[in-house]
């Protein structure tokens, strides 16, 4: 059987992660990557590159698309399944607030282009086709229901997860009106020690793992506080390992459709910072209010946690919580890192 991925967004933490479980799986691997002006950004594959076909392509790009594809279908004529990631995108809600344009072009047209060149494929081509669409919890924005499911209506918060709504609707679409095998998976937020430095957690575990070494925080007196934004919204976090089992399985099945995958728990910012303070023996107490609330390390009084308004969002998503009933009765999905616990603590790098 001669198995074939693409994967956009390769380089990313899913990406990656997704290319070292298919080549476990002997897929062949492609990889669209794009090109940057200072750096080779392939930290997170750099340990697989050269089991990797990456070529250079842009979702902005539908030529670049279309000769991706075309080389492969060229070039692997024997090819039974052909599998499409398309996990490229601008994934940071921040600052979609500050690109909106870009981060439409990416994440709502870019979609687009990529379906609209497989739709045009012969259909012996296409009918070898599984389309994997990241979708996003952040599409329940100002959530309707609790817990949110596949059922659940969206009401985005942000220019990403609007792009992202209509990324997810176009699947439906073209799943629907040209019979493309095409699935959304729903993921809850997912992190890993290949998360962006930017987002939440790896930002609160990058500044507990710099003060872990410090002998004592009472005499040091160059620690310059974390800085945070809102630390009252709540996420539903899971392993970004165990995403990725399950986008693999949406492919895997029958018929296409689409799934949630989430822990079905949720926590805080502030819980997730507590925790992961706590992880190193330090015991936050929090003091004052809003953009004034503090967190002090309780035993030297050293203020560790203050909040910025810098980090606010002009819309704010306060509650995630997902229900992924139907992915584990359904793809038989199930979590290892079943704890926020366990994945502090891989994240800590213990
Ligand atoms: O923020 C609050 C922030 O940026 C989580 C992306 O992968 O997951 C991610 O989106 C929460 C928000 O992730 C800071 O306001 C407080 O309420 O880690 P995040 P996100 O926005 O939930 C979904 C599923 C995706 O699809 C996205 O692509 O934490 N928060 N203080 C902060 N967030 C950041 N980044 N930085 C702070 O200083």
């Amino acid at each position: 059987m001669n198995k074939i991925a693409l994967i956009t967004g390769i380089t990313g933490q899913d990406g990656s992660y997704l290319a070292e479980f298919l080549l476990k799986k002997n897929y062949k691997i492609y990889g669209i990557v794009r090109r940057n002006s200072t750096v080779f950004n392939y930290k997170n594959i750099d340990h697989i590159k050269n089991e990797l076909n990456l070529r250079y392509g842009d979702l902005t790009e539908s030529s670049s698309l279309f000769s991706v594809i075309s080389e492969i279908i060229n070039d692997n004529k024997e090819l039974s399944v052909f599998e499409i990631y398309n996990l490229g995108a601008q994934s940071h809600v921040k600052i979609s607030f500050e690109i909106p344009e870009y981060t439409t072009n990416v994440d709502a047209t870019g979609t687009l282009k990529l379906l609209d060149c497989i739709k045009n494929l012969s259909e012996n081509i296409r009918n070898k086709i599984r389309f994997y669409q990241a979708s996003t919890s952040e599409m329940y924005g100002a959530v309707l229901e609790v817990p949110q499911k596949e059922t659940t209506p969206f009401n985005p918060q942000s220019p990403y997860a609007c792009a992202k709504v209509y990324s997810h609707f176009l699947v439906k679409n073209y799943r629907e009106g040209y019979n493309l095998f095409a699935c959304s998976g729903i993921l809850f937020n997912h992190e890993s020690q290949r998360r962006g430095d930017n987002f939440v957690t790896k930002k609160v575990i990058n500044y507990v793992k710099s003060i872990k070494n410090k002998d004592s925080l009472e005499i040091d007196n160059n620690i310059k506080p974390l800085k945070m934004g809102n630390i009252n919204s709540k996420r539903d976090w899971g392993h970004a390992k165990d995403y990725i089992n399950g986008m693999w399985l949406m492919l895997q099945q029958d018929n296409p459709d689409d799934y949630v995958l989430a822990m079905g728990q949720t926590t805080t910012v502030r819980d997730f910072i507590n925790i992961s303070f706590l992880k190193i023996g330090i015991k936050l107490k929090w003091e004052g209010e809003g953009v004034d609330e503090k967190g002090y390390d309780e035993k030297t009084n050293t203020v560790l946690v203050e909040i910025n308004k810098k980090y606010f969002r002009p819309c704010e998503v306060e509650l995630l919580i997902g229900d992924s009933s139907k992915a584990r009765n359904k793809l038989g999905w199930k979590p290892e890192y079943d704890t926020l616990d366990k994945l502090i603590d891989d994240m800590l790098d213990y």
